[in-house]
């Protein structure tokens, strides 16, 4: 997960810190830095829009201060707006927002970039692609669940795969180079068809770099093997098309 390793496979890995050890947040970033992640995923619930609350924003300005690392927020809350203020203030890389709970999704996207943000559209996995039709000029990347949002350790949803190449080919046939981002059960065996699919950032959660089989370094390893895996998968794709 070197730089080289993102220029090589155009592929970011974001490891989902609320599968960390609570208690040892700053050790835990300590070792993504270690480890060459690309990004943080940082999961911020509202007990409402998802139900449960993993970590508060007192921990994410904290943590700001010990590295450097790009903050990918990922909010579940019903009030956007008030947290992208809060977000600003910390100061982080990229936030997504829900669609089911953004009232004027345009406006919140435009408030994520004026922070200076980059901007992204969740989608849970029941909601369709076309709610991004009409905001794709304000949109940086997509996150799609592929897992009800709340909670680390499930079961990929079965319209996973698919909902990530619809989704690869909505952006493709409307010119919109943005990235899919992908949260949940994105496992060493699910790494290589969601690469194949389309997908281009992966959050790695228990199913991967927080695997309670490995250590850290394994994980990292297994996991970059499986995205070398996903590449292949997908350049042999783009050569039957
Ligand atoms: C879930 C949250 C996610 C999880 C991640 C866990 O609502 O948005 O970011 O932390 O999906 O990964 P895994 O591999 O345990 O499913
Ligand atoms: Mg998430």
């Amino acid at each position: 997960m070197t730089a080289s390793f993102f220029e090589e496979t155009g592929i970011r890995i974001s490891p989902s810190l609320m599968c960390a050890d609570q208690a040892n947040l700053a050790g835990e970033v300590e070792n993504l830095e270690a480890i060459g992640a690309d990004m943080i995923h940082l999961d911020i619930m509202d007990a409402h829009f998802a139900p449960n609350m993993p970590m508060g924003l007192g921990a994410l300005s904290d943590l700001r201060g010990r590295t450097s690392l790009p903050f990918d927020v990922h909010l579940m809350v019903e009030d956007n707006d008030w947290f992208i203020s809060q977000l600003a203030e910390i100061g982080v890389q990229q936030v997504a927002v829900h669609a089911e709970s953004a009232r004027h999704l345009d406006r919140t996207l435009g408030l994520i970039r004026d922070t200076g943000s980059l901007a992204g559209v969740a989608l849970n996995p029941a909601t369709p692609l076309d709610i991004l039709e009409h905001v794709l000029g304000r949109l940086d990347f997509v996150l799609l669940m592929t897992v009800n949002p709340g909670f680390a350790g499930q079961k990929l949803v079965p319209s996973a795969f698919e909902k990530i190449a619809a989704c690869r080919d909505f952006l493709a046939a409307r010119d919109a180079v943005v990235p899919v981002s992908v949260d949940g059960n994105v496992s060493f065996e699910n790494i290589p068809p969601m690469v194949g699919a389309g997908a281009g950032i992966l959050v790695a959660g228990t199913s991967s770099i927080y695997n309670s089989g490995g250590d850290i370094d394994e994980n990292r390893q297994k996991t970059v093997a499986a995205i070398a895996e996903g590449v292949a998968l997908a350049a042999e794709g783009a050569g039957d098309s």
